[in-house]
This record gives C-alpha cells, structure tokens and sequence, in this order.
C-alpha cells in the first residue's frame, strides 16, 4: 500500500487511475502542508518529504508540479499555486499579449519515502500556452496549456489522455515501475 499526500483531489484522480490500472494499491493522505519558497520544484519537493517523514513515518510519496513559461523567465514556476489562486489564467494570458513566445512546460517531481530513504522522479512536458481557455476537464492551468504536437489543451483531454503525455504521468510511471521493480 502506498500512501499519497496531497490537498489536491485532481491530482489523486489522475495519480490513482495509473495505479489502478497496474493494479498497485493506492491511498489518499488529504492533507495540505507548508512547500518552502525556493526556485526549483525539485527542491521543494524535497524538503517537504523531508519534512513531512517525520510525521507519517511509512512510506508515502508527495509531488510538487510547476508551469514554467519561457518568456516569463520561468514564472510562475515553483509560485504556480499562488498565481493560480490570485492571477490565474486570465491573468497569464494577459501577461502574454503583444505577441510574447508562449513556449512553455509543465514540470512534476515525486519524492517518495520508502520508510528508509527519498527517491525522486521527474516528469516534463513541453507545450505552448494557448490564445484563449479551452476545454473543462483537468485542473488548474490545464485550460491553457497545448502539449506539443496537439492542437488541444490538456482541459480538452480526459485524464487517460493528459496521463498518457503528462508531466505528471512521465513522473508516476517511473515511479511505478520503481515500485513493480521491487523497491515498495
Ligand atoms: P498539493 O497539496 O499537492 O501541494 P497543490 O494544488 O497546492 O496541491 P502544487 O503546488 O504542486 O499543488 O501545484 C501548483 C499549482 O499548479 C496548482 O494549484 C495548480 O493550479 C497548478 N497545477 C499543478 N498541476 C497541474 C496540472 O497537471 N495541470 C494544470 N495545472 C496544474
């Protein structure tokens, strides 16, 4: 059984359907902890779980997600959650008028504590941020975000679709095979 710490219910949804479908037992720690302020998501996520052991003191994993855009010099990146809460998509659109690149990527890293040491995972997808909001699935800034290739946002996907080229599906499929590897 693994544990899975996060206040985010569509990140459950979509973590729990890749479990599921390899059959691995999965469960839900809602629970919303405090993410240090740092420039990488790699980091952050690190020193949560490290944190975060000392309570739960069983194996779980936790994730922390990040929408960097190029020409925002990375922004709003490890500040996703607070921009999403107080900006949000409009407001992103808006800073990308007058024809700014909207090259942009999604960025997941998994740290997961297997009762003895962290191992981290990392999922990425590159895309672009679109002209309007689209779609009503997903979450967050998933209205404006087009996985390269696609002529659709992650909104417009269901959440087999958006595992199949996401950030967050790269980074729970190496965990998963971490896990089917026999290090649970
Ligand atoms: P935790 O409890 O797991 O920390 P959170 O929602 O605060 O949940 P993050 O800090 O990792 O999670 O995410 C930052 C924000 O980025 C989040 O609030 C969403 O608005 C957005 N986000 C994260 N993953 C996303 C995804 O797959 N698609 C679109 N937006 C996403």
């Amino acid at each position: 059984m693994v544990i899975f710490v996060t206040s985010n219910k569509h990140k459950f949804e979509e973590i729990s359907l890749m479990f599921n479908h390899r059959g691995i037992p999965i469960t839900w720690k809602r629970m919303k902890y405090e993410e240090l302020q740092a420039d990488d998501t790699r980091t952050v996520s690190l020193d949560s779980c490290m944190r975060l052991r000392e309570v739960i003191r069983k194996p779980f994993f936790l994730e922390d997600t990040g929408l960097y855009i190029e020409s925002l010099k990375g922004f709003p990146g490890p500040y996703s959650s607070y921009v999403a809460g107080t900006i949000g998509n409009r407001g992103i659109l808006d800073l990308l008028a007058h024809g700014r690149n909207r090259s942009a990527a999604f960025i997941t890293v998994i740290s997961y504590f297997d009762g003895r040491e962290i191992h981290q995972f990392e999922g990425s997808v590159k895309g672009a941020i679109s002209y309007e909001p689209a779609g009503s699935g997903g979450f967050g800034y998933d209205p404006i975000f087009m996985p390269e290739g696609t002529s659709k946002t992650l909104a417009q996907m269901s959440d087999e679709e958006k595992n199949a080229v996401s950030h967050r599906g790269m980074a729970v499929s190496k965990l998963i095979s971490f896990i089917l590897a026999g290090n649970a």
